[in-house]
């Protein structure tokens, strides 16, 4: 047995293998694509605005300020809003899911959980839907891709509530932490503020998106050690348009004058737009599927002792539960 390669060179002519990439586009040009973007921070950081920011388009709705029922709610509620954006004929489902009352409370002990257990519950909602005996052509990707941590621009360092967070959900999501409202902070506070918080993820043993350990190449390694070296990003948001030299620019007036939220020399916005759309929106999804969701795939068929061999996976889904128990709900 071997195996030989032969190049372009070496052919006769042109056979056209390169138009499977013409097939493909074609393929999820009519399909279209998923992508699930969970924000968490304190209210009021901005994540609403951001989301808004980056789609350009109101895809999450900025909320009243939370009432005192709310801030003392033991639970963070989660609340889940989906559009189609469709771009030069690209349609890509966009599921936001907003986290309000993530750090309100007085007692913010557990408030982690609610999350945990949503990201866990869109991994068991797939993995059921895998086992059916009559799958789905394409099963619904509920899984959140990518978790958007908001950090409060204080300058200081990460907080006891952002290590429990990022401890936990960094084993089973892909996060980007990013510094909310950076234009309250000066150029250098946020980069001292970035090289803290860098120290301290580490220290922690947290792990955030890009990790080392999952890079392909050698030249993805060498694109992710700089994404890497300048995470988290100091981003600031905005819903409004100024008239800066003639040209409209989204930005937010300060006292300085205009924060143009597109200008890399004002605010790391476009790093994270490039990151979580132009570069790596298909890595996100890859991680996934490939590291997160197989991860607790593997832990629960371990757990649960499930038996391929046998087919009495019909059995096992009826006594916990169909798959119309797990149907998507906007408001949990
Ligand atoms: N200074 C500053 N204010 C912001 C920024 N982003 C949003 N805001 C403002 O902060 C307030 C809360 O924003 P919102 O998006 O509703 O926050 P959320 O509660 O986290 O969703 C609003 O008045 C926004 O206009 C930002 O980057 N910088
Ligand atoms: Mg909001």
């Amino acid at each position: 047995e071997g195996e030989s390669f032969i190049q372009g060179t070496d052919l006769f002519g042109y056979v056209g293998i390169e138009a499977v990439l013409d097939q493909m586009r074609s393929k999820t040009m009519k399909a279209g694509f998923e992508f699930n973007i969970m924000v968490v921070g304190q209210s009021g950081l901005g994540k609403s605005t951001l989301v808004n920011t980056l789609f350009k388009s109101k895809v999450s709705r900025k909320s009243c300020t939370p009432n005192y029922e709310e801030k003392i709610s033991k639970t963070v509620k989660l609340h889940t809003v989906s559009h189609v954006i469709e771009e030069k004929g690209v349609k890509m489902k966009l599921t936001v899911i907003d986290t309000p009352g993530f750090g309100d409370q007085i007692n913010n002990e557990n408030c982690w959980e609610p999350i945990l257990k949503y990201v866990n519950e869109q991994y068991e909602k797939y993995l059921r839907e895998e086992l059916h005996v009559n799958r789905k052509r394409r099963i619904p990707d509920s899984r959140v891709h990518c978790c958007i941590y908001f950090l409060p621009a204080t300058g200081h360092r990460l907080r006891p509530i952002d290590v429990e967070f990022l401890k936990r959900l960094g084993k089973i999501v892909s996060i980007v932490p990013i510094i909310a409202k950076a234009d309250t902070l000066t150029i250098e506070e946020r980069q001292e503020f970035k090289e803290r918080i860098r120290q301290d993820l580490a220290a922690n043993g947290i792990h955030v998106y890009p990790q080392k350990e999952y890079d392909e190449d050698p030249e993805e390694r060498i694109l992710n050690d700089r994404i890497r070296e300048s995470i988290p990003f100091a981003v600031v948001g905005t819903d409004k348009e100024h008239q800066v030299n003639g040209n409209k620019v989204l930005g937010r007036k300060t006292k300085w004058g205009i924060i143009e939220v597109e200008n890399v020399a004002h605010c790391e916005f476009a790093n994270l737009r490039d990151l979580l759309i132009r570069s790596h929106l298909q890595d996100l999804k890859d991680v996934t599927h490939n590291i997160h969701y197989e991860t607790y795939r593997v832990r629960r068929l371990n757990e649960s002792n499930m038996d391929f061999s046998e087919l009495g996976l019909s059995t096992w889904l009826l006594e916990n539960g169909t798959a119309d128990k797990w149907e998507s709900e906007s408001h949990l």
